[in-house]
């Protein structure tokens, strides 16, 4: 198994001429599979059976091995047969106690292979600027190909035409939210200047591509001891006020916005599975009631939405085209060969489709990893103003 930004190339053929493809795939181990108790007593039983046949194999090969057809073993050679099997029995042992030490070996290795979320530490210093940090990691497997060890702050990409997106969520209520754009400070750090704030303890879930092309998100903490005043927000960072999520959601699937129009989830009544792939659909109207005719690209996507798990074990930022960033995207499509076409254009027309007017009816693919209570977090920008509605689901 291969680790890290992989893609899978598509090729198709039509009237059009041929196209090319890549889907941008990032690799990695998040955990192993431990092996079935029934397969490892029938493999153990198995092992002694195959021991104790190699050492009297040995034996008989000693004891009968040149005696005529229909012959009586001699007396004498029984002190031999023994040295033999005695032999046989510690070369067996031998070959058992290396392959151990070449398993457990094996296996130290690709448990260092696992990823764990790599942390990131924020601080806040004068003025309420937010100053973020990647946690530095204790080299203790010296495997230098853990994502975590991969994360320099001088080697990113651009994605939607910043370095980090950076969600600020308060926790445990998840009734305030932020999705911000932290500038690159010289010393390998991030900074951020602050809206004006609630106090609280906040969740942080920084997003940036590596230049590989691998996305990574790094979670932190932070605790606000007291309301910041901020600076009011700017470009295209948002934020949002919500009530606290209840612990049973209800039906309720329409949210305001800020102008007086709506956003609709549309639920087909079926309640939502952990580990399918779905679709969510959303619905934005207008004061009147009627589809809004006025959304633009945010970020050169339709929607942007955050999807958090009500106790921060998962987030995941998604939109319309799904999980891929925009910038793995890209360097998947420059990475095929020119001579078959076709990719420059996909990139392209992916680009196109989110340039000028933004259809009302926006649709997500995403599958809940696991069961719980979720907050969906839905962001369009309408007339240049970016709007947020949350939404509340309970995935069984
Ligand atoms: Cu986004």
């Amino acid at each position: 198994m291969e680790f890290g930004s992989l893609q899978v190339r598509i090729e198709a053929d039509g009237t059009n001429g041929p196209g090319l493809l890549a889907v941008p795939i990032p690799a990695i181990a998040q955990r192993t599979l431990p092996m079935q108790k029934s397969l490892g007593a029938l493999l153990f039983i198995l092992m002694i059976v195959l021991s104790l046949a190699m050492v009297s194999i040995a034996a008989a090969a000693v004891r009968e091995g040149n005696l005529a057809p229909g012959a009586a073993v001699p007396a004498a050679r029984e002190q031999r047969v023994r040295f033999a099997a005695g032999i046989a029995a510690f070369v067996v042992a031998a070959v058992l106690s290396v392959g151990g030490l070449w398993w457990r070996a094996d296996a130290r290795q690709y448990a260092s292979h696992i990823y764990a979320p790599p942390e990131i530490e924020a601080v806040i210093s004068l003025e309420n600027q937010l100053v973020l940090r990647a946690k530095p990691i204790r080299m203790t497997s010296g495997n230098p190909r853990r994502p975590a060890d991969w994360i320099n702050f001088n080697d990113l990409i651009l994605d939607h035409e910043h370095w980090m997106h950076l969600f600020l969520i308060r926790s445990p209520g998840m009734d305030a939210f932020w999705h911000l754009h932290p500038q690159r400070a010289s010393s390998g750090s991030f900074t951020q200047k602050l809206p004006a704030m609630p106090a609280g303890h906040y969740q942080i879930f920084a997003d940036v591509v590596l230049s590989s092309g691998f996305p990574v998100t790094l979670v932190g903490q932070i605790d606000l001891p007291s309301a910041i005043a901020g600076t009011p927000l700017t470009g295209d960072d948002s934020g949002t006020d919500a009530n606290p999520i209840p612990s049973e959601t209800g039906a309720r699937a329409e949210r305001p916005l800020p102008d007086g129009g709506r956003m609709i989830w549309e639920r087909d009544g079926q309640p939502l599975e952990a580990g399918v792939p779905l679709m969510l659909r959303f619905r934005v109207t207008d004061s009147s009631g009627n589809a809004a005719g006025d959304l633009e690209p945010y970020m050169g996507m339709a929607a942007h939405a955050a999807i958090v798990r009500s106790d921060g074990s998962v987030f995941a930022h998604v939109h319309p085209t799904g999980s891929v960033p925009m910038a793995s995207f890209e360097l998947a499509q420059a990475s095929l060969p020119a001579s078959l076409g076709g990719s420059a254009r996909a990139a392209m027309d992916m680009k196109q489709m989110t340039a000028g007017k933004v259809a009302p009816e926006i649709s997500i693919p995403y599958g809940f990893p696991k069961a719980g209570l979720y907050r969906i977090f839905v962001q369009v920008k309408r007339s240049g103003q970016i709007q947020t509605a949350f939404f509340d689901a309970i995935v069984k």
